[in-house]
């Protein structure tokens, strides 16, 4: 027997409408919500980005200053106003010349003068980093740059730049070692100037990175990036394998111990340097491997 079928529901139009006016009004509530956050992410995106660029734009430059400090100002003068080398400093030279070309010459530096490459990729110790760090500092100098339209004559330019080092008998080197994040990072190691005559030579160690260094310096004719592996022999930790040391037994001198913290700075001379090839590195275990050399040359 066919059962009985269940009638259907009554049909409630009010209840529908009621139910039909609460969908729209959430629906009405999220849009409200959607167009909000729009807004505000809106208005507020730009502003972030533009923090964030302005903080980085900052530490690139107190960086730059540094490394201007320790690998141009021997020949650029303090803060670029000029000694051997053209003065940096100037009005003249900034707004003729554009972030991209400074950038060119500083990793490529002028061939058949004595602007050294300073980029890995032609033989120096600088980061692609690093090169732009050095030409935001560059950059920073330009509001406040005086008119030195000679710019090029070097400390003719500018009489105040003797303050560049402090008088020190024989000749005065600017190392600086540095990392960008210990072992985990690029590791560098610049000298400037990459050559000195014969006689007593100073070397002014800044250590700029995150981890302790130290600078050795080695008379041998081997490339400053072929030194081979010896691994052993300097304590506090002499191993067989693994630690990527280089022999120090031709070393001339060295900062010493304790090895350099970050932030410092420490200074010996060598006396009476002799002419001849040498190479400047960390021996911290793994550092030489990781790109703390350099070659110098005594003529
Ligand atoms: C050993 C000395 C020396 C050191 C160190 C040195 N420079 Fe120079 N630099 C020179 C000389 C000399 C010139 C001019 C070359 C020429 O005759 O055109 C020059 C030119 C330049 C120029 C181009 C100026 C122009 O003529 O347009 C820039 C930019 C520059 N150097 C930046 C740097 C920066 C940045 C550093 C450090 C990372 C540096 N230099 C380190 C010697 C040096
Ligand atoms: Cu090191």
């Amino acid at each position: 027997m066919p059962r009985e079928r269940p009638s259907p529901p009554p049909f409630e139009p009010e209840a529908l409408e009621r139910s039909l006016d609460r969908y729209l009004g959430i629906g009405l509530v999220f849009m409200a919500l959607l167009i909000v956050g729009f807004v505000t992410y809106t208005v507020r995106e730009p502003g972030l980005r533009k923090t964030a660029a302005a903080q980085q734009q900052s530490s690139y430059r107190d960086i730059g200053d540094t490394l201007f400090a320790g690998s141009c100002a021997s020949c650029h003068g303090k803060a670029g106003t000029g000694g051997s080398a053209p003065v940096l400093n100037s009005r003249q030279f900034l707004k003729a010349t554009t972030d991209g070309q400074m950038k060119g010459i500083i990793a490529g530096g002028i061939s058949g003068t004595e602007m050294p490459a300073w980029s890995f990729e032609f033989g120096g110790t600088f980061t692609d980093e690093q090169v732009q760090q050095v030409t935001t500092y560059l950059r920073s100098l330009e509001p406040k740059a005086p008119s030195v339209p000679s710019w090029r004559s070097g400390s003719a330019a500018t009489p105040s730049s003797t303050t560049t080092t402090a008088a020190v008998a024989g000749t005065s080197v600017q190392v600086v070692v540095s990392d960008s994040s210990g072992l985990n990072g690029r590791m560098s190691l610049t000298t400037a100037p990459a050559a000195v005559p014969a006689g007593d030579v100073t070397f002014t160690v800044k250590n700029t990175g995150t981890i302790e260094h130290e600078m050795v310096v080695l008379q041998t004719d081997v490339a400053f990036d072929k030194l081979p592996i010896v691994d052993g022999g300097d304590p506090p930790a002499p191993v067989a394998s693994g630690a990527d040391k280089v022999d120090e037994s031709t070393s001339v001198g060295e900062t010493g111990d304790p090895a350099v913290k970050p932030g410092e700075t420490r200074t010996f001379t060598v006396k009476g340097m002799a002419a001849g090839k040498y190479v400047l590195v960390c021996n911290i275990a793994k550092h030489y491997g990781m790109g703390m050399t350099a070659a110098f040359t005594v003529r």
